[in-house]
């Protein structure tokens, strides 16, 4: 049996964004989590950090050189967190279509190697639609990256909506890729150093897909494709409860935002849900994964250049599965997912 190995959650940067990043840690932006994410990697004179970067924005040689070297066949690309989310609508606007031509650039290029998913604005949630269908329709890009919340505000406030309305059309997935904690949270993670990818990104992000789940956007947007990384940030370990808590919270009318939805919370998470590997080698919650949520949705993912580890494709080469679940995990699904 043979595969391709597609890896799913993979991040650059170009530097204009970069740059504008130095400018909002200088100018004291007000989101805590930025300065904590930001703060770290921009500058660092630690040359391990140094290399995390110059991999970041990196669409050539570098990166192919490291995909040969892991037998990566191909990365979906994706705007690094927190993307346009932290710039106001207009320049969040604009910057997301100068990184989406950076990247369809690349892709150009090296069309066998890359496919890349459009990153968007929020802010102006009908520019980001707008947005969207540009990157699918004119640059050929695989779906819309959002790095969870947009300053406090999470995609299932229908203001929102658009975006899901246009990726549903379009037949695209939104990948919902972590960020640090939103302002009204982060304190108590920041004091232990848990509100980066330890922990606090899982909680955000695990946050925001329950938040969609919940407020019915599956039933308005039945055909929504949604994609988590890091095995689904923490939710299939929680389907049980969540469906019982949800149930029980409905039938005694405890919260007017809590309704009743068409099916079980579960149920959109192994129908709309797609969950990626990235972050997470490690073969028993994997193997989970499968078991509960099917084989058809994990793909395989592995967080580039953040959690660059060679050897952890190993873990996903000696899983104990057959055959053609191993070229789902790596290739199909992908292929599938997002129309590769
Ligand atoms: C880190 C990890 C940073 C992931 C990321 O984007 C990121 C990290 C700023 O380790 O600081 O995408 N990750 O997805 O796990
Ligand atoms: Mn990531």
């Amino acid at each position: 049996m043979t595969y391709q190995r597609i890896a799913a959650e993979e991040a650059f940067a170009p530097s204009e964004i970069l740059d504008r990043y130095r400018v909002l840690l200088d100018e004291g932006y007000r989101d805590p989590g930025f300065h904590s994410l930001w703060g770290f990697y921009l500058d660092n004179p630690d040359p391990r950090i140094r290399q995390v970067l110059a991999r970041m924005s990196d669409l050539g040689d570098l990166r192919l050189g490291d995909m040969d070297r892991t037998g990566i066949a191909k990365q979906i690309l994706s705007l690094t967190a927190p993307g346009v989310q932290v710039f106001d609508a207009a320049e969040g606007t604009v910057l997301a279509r100068s990184s989406n031509d950076f990247v369809a650039d690349a892709i150009r290029r090296h069309p066998d190697r890359f496919a890349g998913l459009a990153a968007i604005a929020p802010q102006d949630p009908i520019e980001a639609a707008k947005e969207l269908e540009r990157g699918v329709n004119k640059l050929g890009l695989k779906g819309a990256i959002v790095n969870s919340h947009t300053y406090g505000e999470y995609l299932d406030d229908p203001k929102f909506w658009p975006i899901f309305e246009a990726a549903e059309a379009l037949n695209v997935p939104i990948y919902i890729h972590p960020t640090t904690p939103s302002p009204a949270m982060i304190g108590p993670f920041l004091e232990r150093g848990l509100d980066g990818a330890i922990f606090g990104f899982a909680v955000e992000t695990g946050l925001h897909l329950l938040r969609i789940i919940v407020s019915g956007a599956f039933d308005r947007f039945p055909r929504l494709k949604i994609v988590a990384g890091h095995l689904g940030e923490g939710l299939p370990y929680w389907l049980f409860r969540i469906d019982f808590m949800h149930s029980r919270m409905v039938s005694a009318n405890r919260y007017a935002t809590v309704k009743k939805l068409r099916r079980k919370p579960s149920e959109y998470i192994k129908e709309n849900v797609y969950v990626t590997t990235s972050g997470m080698a490690w073969e028993p919650p994997i193997l989970y994964a499968q078991s509960v949520l099917g084989v058809d949705r994990v793909l395989y993912a592995m967080d580039y250049p953040y959690q660059f580890v060679p050897e952890e494709v190993g873990v996903t080469d000696n899983l104990p599965i057959a055959d053609e679940d191993k070229k789902k995990l790596y290739q199909s699904n992908a292929e599938s997912v997002f129309g590769l």
